[in-house]
């Protein structure tokens, strides 16, 4: 290892070395609350308030054979500050970023929860979706041509080349899953719906399509990770976090990601027979849509190249692309790598009947997406086919 690694026992020292952190005075207690599948993660409480340290392993801390570059820490504080130019309050202020020891100082949210953990308790947070619709449109206006122009849009498409991550999302969401790989875990009394769901020669077309674009559509630099456990929330409050997967990608795809997301959170109620939360749930497909057009549309008047291209048009594409990615995000966390608490904290029997309804759920959305723009009758299909 060529860099060291912070403990809570080091913390306090390392913060005191960072000129940029000095404000925040002598740190106190620190907490490592890391539980994703990539970094170390400490909340430090100091003198003048509380920070954020979060440290990139350079391996996946889940299977430390899988070497993982460290360089995604940079690249993470890089977007982060983008994010926080063109979304403020819709992502953590970004204090610090140390590129020798891959560590970045962010703000404390703790007051927040992560939103994945909170819809597995049936708990409405009522505008979470909004804010994230309206977080990605300030992100795909304020990223891509529209914001910067052609020329502008070049330049910072040249800065933020994010290879290696795209690369695991290229590999987990849109390959793996639809072939036989190690990193697949099937239950037994699954094999027959996953076989028939990967088989499916539309559903094969489809995400093949939809992995074209994720490689080639470069609009915005995107999220790229935006599952429900990469929104932290709070009453009146919504901020999307851990950024180390942006890179210039389709838009569609952090439309898509949450998407996928509220299917696995309705399948999880569905089987744990809280109809009522997997209605909520599928209704906030339509929630983060709506926002997000609506935020586009208020912000294309300032395009910087008013020429040629139609907004209806824009978002009719943005929202073809949503759908299939929908589908292979939810798909992906039933069949292969990194499954999800909301599904993997059933009962055996009950995860079983959930994985079954998630892929019968995103072979609707791949075959059958229906006319563009409208979510809302969409999710209502997707919620009669998960509950048959
Ligand atoms: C090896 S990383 C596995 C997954 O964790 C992240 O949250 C991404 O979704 C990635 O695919
Ligand atoms: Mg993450």
């Amino acid at each position: 290892m060529s860099y060291e690694l912070l403990t809570v026992d080091t913390l306090a020292g390392y913060v005191a070395t960072r000129p940029a952190l000095a404000r925040f005075g002598a740190v106190s207690d620190v907490r490592e609350v890391g539980d994703g599948n990539l970094n170390l993660v400490f909340i430090a409480a100091a003198e003048h308030g509380g920070l954020v340290l979060k440290q990139a392993l350079p391996y996946v801390r889940v299977d430390p054979t899988w070497p993982i570059t460290p360089e995604r820490n940079g690249i993470e504080g890089r977007a982060l500050r983008v994010h926080n130019q063109v979304a403020p309050g819709l992502v953590p202020e970004i204090y610090d970023a140390d590129p020798d020891r891959h560590v970045i100082a962010i703000e404390d949210l703790s007051d927040h929860r992560v939103w994945r953990g909170a819809l597995n308790e049936g708990l409405r947070h009522e505008g979470v979706a909004t804010e994230l619709g309206r977080y990605v449109a300030k992100v795909a206006f304020g990223t891509s041509v529209f914001g910067l122009g052609a020329k502008g849009h070049k330049a910072a498409l040249a800065t933020a080349a994010n290879p290696e991550l795209c690369e695991i999302t290229e590999d987990l969401v849109f390959t793996e899953p639809y072939i036989a790989h190690e990193h697949n875990r099937i239950l037994p009394a699954n094999e027959a719906d996953v076989a028939a769901y990967a088989g499916d020669p539309e559903v094969r077309a489809a995400i093949g399509a939809a992995k074209f674009a994720f490689l080639t559509h470069a609009e915005a630099l995107i999220h790229g990770d935006l599952h429900t456990g990469s929104v932290l929330v709070r009453d009146g409050s919504a901020r999307a976090f851990d950024v180390e997967f942006a890179f210039y990608g389709p838009v569609g795809f952090d439309i898509g990601a949450l998407w996928g997301n509220y299917v696995l959170a309705a399948a999880r109620a569905l089987v744990l027979g809280d109809d009522a939360h997997a209605g909520w749930a599928l209704a906030q497909a339509g929630e983060t849509w709506q926002a997000f057009a609506d935020e586009f549309a208020e912000l294309w008047p300032r395009r910087a190249d008013p020429r040629i291209i139609d907004l209806d048009r824009h978002l009719d594409q943005v929202y073809a692309d949503a759908v299939p990615f929908a589908a292979a995000k939810a798909a992906r966390r039933v069949i292969g790598f990194s499954a999800v608490s909301d599904i993997q904290s059933l009962p055996e029997e009950s995860r079983v009947r959930a994985i079954r309804a998630v892929l019968a759920a995103a072979r609707l959305l791949l075959t059958a997406p229906g006319p563009r723009g409208e979510p809302k009758p969409l999710f209502e299909r997707v919620g009669q086919v998960l509950a048959e």
